[in-house]
């Protein structure tokens, strides 16, 4: 029987792909400050909060704005991006999450999910998963971004699981990083050179089976 009791999910890159939405919402917001701004670029706010996405987007187009300005720009990104994850229904969960989830509840392991964005529940709600999760901790809920723990030292305490017995997975370097400083172990999901410090690396989870979650 695994000594695992608890397995904490990410959200983007891990259940959903939201980072396209999140992708072309940041493009027009840059196309209207008149840069452009790759999908190569948007690598590096995957996992990152909203509020430091924009200020590497601004890096990224050599522009300075006031505070009071970027809060203004963050608000009018989010509205275009919730307007694109309105509309996202059951088909848009990745491969192999929705039956992952379900075989770690019937096998007695406790779900959460530990992602940096404040608009999980919508998107939970919209691709119907919010009952798959026994607790559920997002952006509203912690006060500092990935590589702190927080996010999961939160989901375990809410479960009322010993780190030591919780895995995380995550796709994004600054989790896997929060994941280990929570002292849980680390599935990535991804590639080898960016997520070589988890304990076990694998493509999505398609690929994941209970006998697979690494143990103590
Ligand atoms: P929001 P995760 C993260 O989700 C995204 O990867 C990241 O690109 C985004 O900036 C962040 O959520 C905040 O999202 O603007 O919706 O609050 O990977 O932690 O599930
Ligand atoms: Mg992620």
């Amino acid at each position: 029987m695994s000594r695992v009791q608890a397995c904490l999910f990410d959200l983007d890159g891990v259940i959903v792909d939201t980072a396209k939405y999140h992708y072309l919402a940041w493009r027009r917001l840059a196309n209207e400050l008149g840069f452009d701004f790759t999908e190569h670029d948007n690598e590096r706010l995957k996992g990152v909060s909203r509020v430091r996405s924009l200020e590497i987007l601004l890096e990224i187009g050599g522009v300075t704005l006031d505070a009071q300005t970027q809060a203004a720009l963050a608000a009018k990104k989010n509205d275009w991006y919730v307007e694109m994850i309105a509309k996202m229904d059951e088909s848009e969960v990745l491969p192999g999450a929705r039956r992952f989830l379900a075989e770690c509840r019937t096998a007695g392991i406790r779900t959460a999910l530990g992602s940096a964005s404040k608009n999980a529940m919508l998107i939970l709600r919209n691709v119907g998963l919010v009952d798959q999760f026994d607790v559920i901790i997002d952006g509203n809920k912690t006060s500092a971004a990935k590589p702190d723990p927080e996010v999961f030292l939160l989901g375990a305490h809410a479960l009322g699981v010993a780190t030591a017995h919780c895995v995380v997975f995550e796709d994004a370097e600054a989790g896997v990083e929060a994941a280990l400083r929570a002292g849980m172990r680390c599935v990535g999901i991804g590639s080898p050179q960016t997520l070589h410090r988890a304990n076990l690396i694998i493509s999505g989870l398609a690929e994941m089976t209970l006998d697979r979650l690494p143990m103590e």
